[in-house]
């Protein structure tokens, strides 16, 4: 963030385009971007586009200012790829599966932002997980997110050089959401988060379509990650808390889990229930922050 509190943009070159074409999800810089979405303070970001369209049809029709009917919140801008909502001061967004597809979505809806001068954004992805040692239902704040060598950062290849980006979350946004599933008595915590780029054999799991691991390989390794403090995993966690981290915006990650890795592998149907539990902290995050009733 600038001293402005707007989004600081990290790339000299951006100045040199007549108009800036965000591609994957519909808008332009020609348009009037600081009229459409100069109010956002918050951007909610998850997987699936349904999950995302009934987080934001929720947070319309409670919207303390000028609440919004369900029917009217549709999906706006370039629908293919991703779906993105505007409810008031709100964002959400859905980024699919994996790192790639999602850091996509996070230079666009930055460069969006920015361009539309919104100031003091928080990014917040809420979303599913496997646990390790806690109880299926615990809602997970991530503070730092580790790769499957467990490195604190993120790789990427620019012009054939590899770059490292230390993965971090904030502190303090995280504390604010504990304070919220407090008060609603969602089981949670806070701790670290390995994010594959795989849910099968990037998650050393034994029941993919290939497997080489044995199942002592796997214990083993589950027990690597707990010396680490990690808690959970996931796959779009690395990317998330290096880019946010690099461009100074507050952000954080939320997931509950859905299984004890110790226990197995598959992911039940019941536990889909659990899903509710994140969006209620959000709730009642939105609420604390007077956006929601
Ligand atoms: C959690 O759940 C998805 C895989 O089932 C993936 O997007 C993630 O991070
Ligand atoms: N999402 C994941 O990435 N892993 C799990 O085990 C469950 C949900």
């Amino acid at each position: 963030m600038s001293s402005s509190n707007t989004i600081n943009l990290a790339n000299p070159h951006l100045s040199e385009l007549k108009v800036d074409h965000l591609y994957h999800i519909g808008f332009n810089s020609a348009q009037p971007l600081e009229e459409l979405f100069g109010d956002v303070q918050v951007v909610i970001l998850g997987g699936a586009n349904a999950r995302m369209h009934d987080i934001a049809r929720i947070i319309g029709s409670r919207l303390k200012n000028a609440p919004i009917s369900t029917e009217d919140v549709k999906p706006i801008g370039e629908t293919s790829r991703f779906h993105l909502f505007k409810v008031g001061p709100v964002m959400t967004a859905s980024h699919q599966m994996g790192q790639p597809s999602f850091s996509i979505l996070l230079h666009e809806i930055t460069k969006l932002l920015s361009f539309a001068k919104a100031k003091n954004v928080v990014y917040i992805r809420l979303g599913t997980c496997g646990g390790i040692r806690v109880d299926p239902g615990t809602v997970v704040f991530t503070d730092r997110s580790y790769d499957g060598a467990l490195n604190n950062y993120h790789t990427l290849i620019n012009c054939g050089k590899t770059i490292h980006r230390e993965s971090r979350f904030s502190e303090e946004l995280n504390k604010e959401l504990v304070e919220c599933a407090e008060q609603i008595n969602i089981p949670n915590t806070i701790g670290n988060t390995m994010c594959a780029d795989d849910f099968y054999e990037g998650q050393s799991r034994l029941d993919g379509a290939i497997c080489e691991i044995s199942q002592q390989d796997k214990m083993d390794y589950l027990v690597q990650l707990n010396e680490k403090n990690i808690i959970n995993i996931e796959m779009e966690s690395l990317v998330f808390g290096a880019f946010t981290k690099y461009l100074n915006i507050k952000a954080t990650t939320m997931c509950v889990t859905l299984i004890r890795r110790l226990d197995g592998d598959q992911v039940a149907d019941g536990a889909h229930e659990f899903v509710q539990r994140p969006i209620d902290v959000l709730l009642q995050y939105l609420k604390k922050r007077d956006i929601v009733e």
